[in-house]
């Protein structure tokens, strides 16, 4: 069925989802297509840090409530290393800022009940289950996005077309050759995550740098951990047992007089690359690309939703101002200005994955520089500070 609409959206992940919620409140209307099934994608488990500028677009766009309700404020963070805990205290350092666990299934359970509750949204605005997303007619003013859905194929017209399907997404295939470069840089790691039904046995999280490797103790509520190991990056997870999980966290984690983890059944366990991308230019002529589609980053410095959330605020706002005002201002500067921003963002995740992380090939004095950065980290209140105005995150401006 051909129709027009204002903004075609490829990806229901919280990018896709938080920009149709977020231009349907300035009365421009979306489309949504989701390649797998809702269940599926409410399943995922992802994120778990928002930062408080996130916090804070989530409850201006009124999806605070439950967020208020069951979203943990921390307001410090602990490392662990040479067998020593050295709290990273925000309220001393950037006083009034801080972070919320609330984890990204639920940010996207919020945002699928919030679309599917919206009744000015038209019959099929976010459809899910959708293959072979194709684009046409890119140079034209009216591009064209056609897809199979329940054994038919259907297209439809809009104004702009934004790929927010993700890192393995096929929007960013769109872009003309020429018109865009991918720059990578992978680390030789990966993590496995683990969730575990037990009590967390810290009350802030825990970033543990430990010569077999980095150890992450996170949580999603009173009762939910959440943990990651560094692993080799082509780790096979078949090899990890609940007893070899809770043992390599123990080795990893319990290395500071007194402290013991708590362990429980583990209810689900995956694999996540240490890579970062960043696809540039983030638009050509009326495609766009948000979230992890145009970026990604090492999940050490908890960004790659936070950062998502950004790109689409300010992809909200450039549009709405094209609707409103007809100007191209804002969406002309959208690309470089979220780039500042997610440079800023890879150069502090991948600083944060270098000081955490030990691989094979850190000889002994790249491993005693660590050490020594690490020990400035704890002892100088500077340095602090730059670590903590990152992790609670960059101001909207990115400065
Ligand atoms: P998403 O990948 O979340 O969503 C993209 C959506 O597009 C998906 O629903 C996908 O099904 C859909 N899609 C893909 N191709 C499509 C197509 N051709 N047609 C239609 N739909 C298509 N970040 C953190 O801060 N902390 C973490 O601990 C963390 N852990 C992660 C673990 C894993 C395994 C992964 C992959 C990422 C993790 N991230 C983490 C980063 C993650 O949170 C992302 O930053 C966040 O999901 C970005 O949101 P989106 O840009 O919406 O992309
Ligand atoms: C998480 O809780 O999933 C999490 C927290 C902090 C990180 C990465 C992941 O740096």
């Amino acid at each position: 069925m051909a129709g027009k609409q204002h903004v075609g959206i490829v990806g229901a992940g919280p990018a896709g989802l938080l920009l149709a919620h977020l231009l349907a409140r300035r009365g421009i209307g979306s489309r949504v297509l989701e390649r797998s099934s809702r269940e599926h994608v409410e399943g995922r488990i992802r994120a778990g840090v928002l930062e408080q500028s996130t916090v804070d677009a989530l409850h201006a766009a009124g999806l605070g409530e439950r967020l208020a309700r069951e979203g943990e404020v921390h307001h410090g963070i602990e490392l662990r290393f040479g067998g020593s805990a050295h709290r990273i205290d925000f309220e001393a350092l950037v006083p009034g800022h801080n972070i919320t666990v609330y984890g990204q299934r639920e940010v996207v359970r919020d945002l699928i009940a919030a679309r599917l509750g919206d009744r000015q949204a038209g019959p099929e605005h976010l459809s899910f289950e959708v293959s072979d997303v194709e684009l046409a007619g890119l140079s034209a003013e009216q591009p064209e996005l056609s897809y199979r859905s329940g054994g038919e194929r259907r297209s439809f017209t809009c104004d702009w077309v934004v790929g927010c399907d993700g890192h393995h997404g096929v929007s960013r295939h769109w872009f003309p050759p020429g018109s865009s470069r991918l720059l990578v840089r992978e680390f030789p790691c990966a993590w496995l995550g683990v969730l575990a039904q037990v009590r967390p046995s810290t009350q802030e999280l825990i970033y543990a740098r430990h010569e077999r490797g980095f150890a992450l103790h996170s949580m999603r509520s009173p009762s939910l951990s959440r943990f990651y190991l560094q692993v080799a990056p082509d780790e096979d997870l078949t090899a990890w047992s609940d007893e070899r999980i809770w043992q390599e966290l123990r080795v990893r984690l319990e290395t500071v007089p007194g402290w013991r983890l708590e362990a429980g059944p583990i209810l689900e366990r995956g694999l996540a690359a240490m890579r970062s991308e960043v696809m540039e230019p983030m638009r050509h002529g009326r495609l766009v690309l948000a979230g992890d589609a145009a970026h990604i980053v090492p999940a050490t410095g908890a960004k790659g939703l936070n950062l998502a959330v950004a790109d689409v605020l300010a992809l909200s706002e450039a549009l709405a101002d094209w609707y409103e005002r007809g100007s191209t201002e804002l969406i002309d500067a959208y690309s470089a200005a979220c780039l500042r921003r997610v440079w800023r963002v890879q150069q502090f995740s991948n600083w944060m994955t270098r000081l955490l992380h030990t691989f094979s090939s850190d000889d002994a004095f790249e491993r005693r520089l660590q050490l020594a950065q690490l020990e400035q980290l704890v002892q100088s209140r500077a340095a602090a500070t730059l670590l903590a105005e990152n992790y609670v995150g960059l101001a909207r401006s990115g400065r």
